[in-house]
């Protein structure tokens, strides 16, 4: 993998903040968009844009093309079996919501449970306490081991023949950890319950075979892999999916509509009401095109090696605290410095050009869990290097002295 032709492809980069060269570490909120993502969604704007599944015209024709083509390279690259698995939706979130909206909701009832971990981001979190409230199930939490990290023998003796709906991330937004997704839902699956993915921080940054999995529904987004805002996906089994009562209701989502009832089109249709988003679905495709091209095995290792760089150089700071397993870190670096404030920490290296994420990182229960209120993040893609790094380094070792000085 070539980072320095890779990073002519980013037009963002190549800037200066606060007077120094940009350094983004920022790419586990949102990464940035290659050249050919930008241009994509501009051809289709300028060319080929109009609504979708709607009139004979050519125009709705290519827009149509151009969305379930997009539909489609989603389906290849999750190794879906076909792309009626795939529902397009704003993003993560919205389609963990969907799963807990239709099918949780519809399947829990009082005693039932839903297993869960301390460490979910909330948008994994939030719509589970919410079903729970709703129909009397249990939430209940893995527990994690001292690194952070869950033991299958903690699944084994938290999932039971009452749990409906397990859900995990397959990689930590803040201890950068990956979780064993198929054993867990192996184990879901013995026990009648189905497995849900949340795929936010792995769909960017490795190989992601849903069939090997063995998972029931795969939530992932756009932003987050190359490609725009506002579009992501929910992969579910086509049987699930198509005995699933849909959350929004209108145009396009309908079979045959009558004054006091109606009925539903198979997934994905069903739970596509109105017009979609379709310059970000076309977005969505070229980022896969651009992701694909390099290969996620590239990416994977790349990633790999700036974490564990970025680790073994930040250890070296005086005081810096690491959050996280030692091993097998994916694209991300969680820490505090003494007791500097996280916001404080990225307001100095911001003036320096570096921008990292400071905060709870939607993960309130995993900041207690951690015993902090917030942390500072440093999270890698295709695109950074290891002198990234060094900047950020040099960054924390002026803070720290800027502190230091402070205080006496
Ligand atoms: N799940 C995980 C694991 C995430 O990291 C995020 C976003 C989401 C779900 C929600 O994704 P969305 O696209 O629907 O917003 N995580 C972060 C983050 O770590 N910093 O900013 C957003």
């Amino acid at each position: 993998m070539n980072t320095s032709e890779i990073r002519k492809l980013f037009p963002i980069l190549h800037q200066e903040v606060n007077g120094h060269p940009l350094v983004y570490l920022d790419s586990g909120a949102s990464s940035q968009r290659p050249i050919s993502v930008i241009e994509a969604m501009k051809h289709y704007e300028e060319f080929d844009h109009s609504n979708v599944h709607r009139g004979v015209h050519t125009l709705g024709s290519r827009a149509t093309e151009a969305y379930e083509g997009a539909r489609a390279k989603v389906a290849r690259f999750l190794n879906a079996s076909s792309e009626e698995e795939i529902v397009f939706t704003r993003g993560t979130t919205t389609a963990l919501n969907l799963v807990a909206g239709s099918y949780a909701r519809s399947v829990c009832g009082e005693g039932d449970e839903i297993v869960i971990t301390p460490m979910e981001h909330h948008a994994n979190l939030i719509p589970w306490q919410q079903v729970a409230k709703a129909t009397g199930a249990t939430l209940k939490y893995i527990p994690l081991q001292e690194d952070g990290s869950i033991s299958l023998d903690d699944v084994e003796k938290t999932v039971t023949d009452r749990t409906k709906v397990v859900s995990v991330t397959y990689v930590s937004n803040v201890l950068g950890l990956t979780n064993p997704i198929r054993e867990i839902a192996a184990i879901a699956h013995r026990h009648g319950a189905v497995m849900v993915v949340d795929g936010a921080q792995s769909t960017p940054h490795m190989k992601v075979d849903v069939q090997e999995l063995d998972c029931d529904f795969y939530a992932f987004s756009g932003h987050k892999m190359c490609g725009p805002t506002g579009i992501g996906a929910l992969y579910g089994k086509k049987k699930l999916l198509n005995n699933m009562e849909p959350i929004e209701f209108g145009g396009e989502m309908i079979d045959f509509v009558d004054l006091q009832d109606s009925t539903w089109k198979d997934a994905p249709s069903r739970f596509e009401a109105g017009t979609p988003m379709i310059a970000s679905a076309v977005g969505l495709g070229a980022a896969i095109d651009f992701l694909e091209q390099i290969g996620m095995d590239n990416i994977a290792a790349h990633d790999r090696k700036l974490a564990l760089y970025a680790q073994n150089r930040l250890s070296e700071i005086e005081g810096i605290t690491i959050y996280g397993p030692k091993e097998n870190r994916t694209g991300l670096v969680t820490f505090n410095l003494d007791d500097v404030h996280p916001h404080d920490l990225s307001t100095v290296v911001d003036s320096l050009g570096i921008a990292i994420r400071a905060g709870h990182h939607c993960c309130q229960p995993l900041m207690r869990w951690l015993g902090v209120s917030s942390t500072a993040r440093a999270s890698f893609y295709l695109y950074n290097t290891e002198e990234d790094i060094d900047r950020l380094v040099s960054a924390l070792l002026h803070t720290k002295e800027y502190f230091d000085h402070g205080l006496r």
